[in-house]
């Protein structure tokens, strides 16, 4: 049987599958609901990693520079949950690697022996993020990993002995429901050794007026984002979205306590997508569900952590404490390691 992951040796890269047929699956299923709905993975094409990245640069989303601060003022404190061993620092979902930088060259810095292992689904990144590496940091040891999470820390455990420091950096998990965390949490879990290290980025929940500002954004590079997954979908799938007959609309939902994003179709519209072969229609106003961004409290954090079979080690905050990078400990009882 062949393995489901596939390790990176830099230059070692094999064609990517198409995943054209789960994308128009998708928008099918998600186009036919009563409540439309797109999920929130597709928008990072080409162009909408791009408008991220844009976002993350803006002064009304607080969370990248929340983050970089814990980063680059506490890379001690992150560093002490490894105690001298040697470890393996795992990038859960990599990306550009931005924020990583600084903790990595606090490690190099301070002498810790370490292997970094970027891992991501996107081939393209990891393929970018490791060449920047290269170039940037001579003596980094570097493994980029191109495979899920769960199969690609599995590997890795197997794989090495040292112990495992994985980190999910920037509020991912909050665009997963609270049901889908904990599968995604769990799922992850299962992958690590007991005592591994998990460090996982949240958002908490503050002012809701900082909120909207940091989803609803002066320049519009946010409402270019969410309307990038139509421009997407007219660009892979054949759609004839009018992207002028929607508009971006960002709420916080006070008892879900998340951010959600829209697109709001504005006059009534039937719209073909040809690679599904038929037409969606859109009444005035119909909103289409595109992302949720759920923010915590340190409560919300703590449980989500034992319900998955993780051990809360410290909670590490900007000076504004608008953000936690959180350090668990895999607990498994019965372990014998
Ligand atoms: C990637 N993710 C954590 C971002 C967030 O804040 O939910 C994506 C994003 N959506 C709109 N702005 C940023």
């Amino acid at each position: 049987m062949s393995a489901s992951y596939k390790i990176i040796d830099h230059e070692d890269f094999a064609d990517t599958f198409s995943d054209i047929h789960a994308f128009a699956l998708d928008v099918l299923v998600g186009l036919c609901e009563p409540r439309k709905s797109l999920p929130s993975k597709y928008f990072y094409d080409t162009k909408g990693s791009e408008l991220f990245t844009a976002i993350t640069e803006l002064p009304e989303y607080y969370l990248t520079g929340c983050e970089r601060e814990i980063l680059e003022t506490k890379g001690d404190e992150i560093a002490g949950f490894v105690q001298g061993e040697a470890f393996n620092l795992v990038e859960l979902g990599a990306g550009d690697g931005r924020k990583t930088k600084v903790l990595l060259k606090y490690l190099l810095d301070n002498g810790y022996d370490f292997r970094y292992v970027p891992l991501d689904i996107s081939e393209a990144a990891i393929d970018g993020l490791v060449g920047t590496l290269r170039t940037e940091f001579p003596n980094l040891e570097v493994r980029g990993l191109v495979s899920d999470y769960h199969d690609g820390l599995k590997w890795l455990n197997n794989r090495y002995k040292e112990k495992t420091f994985a980190m999910l950096l920037g509020s991912s998990v909050g665009n997963f429901g609270p049901a889908e965390a904990r599968k995604f949490l769990r799922n992850v879990w299962s992958a690590l050794d007991e005592g591994d290290n998990m460090l996982v980025g949240f958002d908490l929940k503050k002012d809701i007026e900082l909120l909207l500002w940091a989803y609803n954004d002066r320049q519009g590079v946010t409402r270019e984002f969410n309307l990038n997954i139509l421009k997407r979908i007219n660009r892979e799938l054949g759609g004839q979205f009018d992207i002028e007959n929607f508009r971006h609309y960002g709420t916080y939902d006070v008892l879900s306590g998340a951010m959600e994003s829209y697109l709001v179709s504005l006059v009534h519209q039937s719209v073909l997508i040809k690679e599904i072969g038929r037409s969606f229609d859109f009444a005035p106003w119909e909103p289409i569900h595109t992302e949720y961004s759920y923010k915590y409290l340190i409560e919300d954090i703590e449980s989500l952590a034992s319900q998955t079979g993780f051990v809360v080690e410290k909670h590490l905050f900007d000076s504004k404490r608008f953000f936690a990078d959180s350090i668990w400990r895999v607990h498994k009882p019965g372990s014998d390691s």
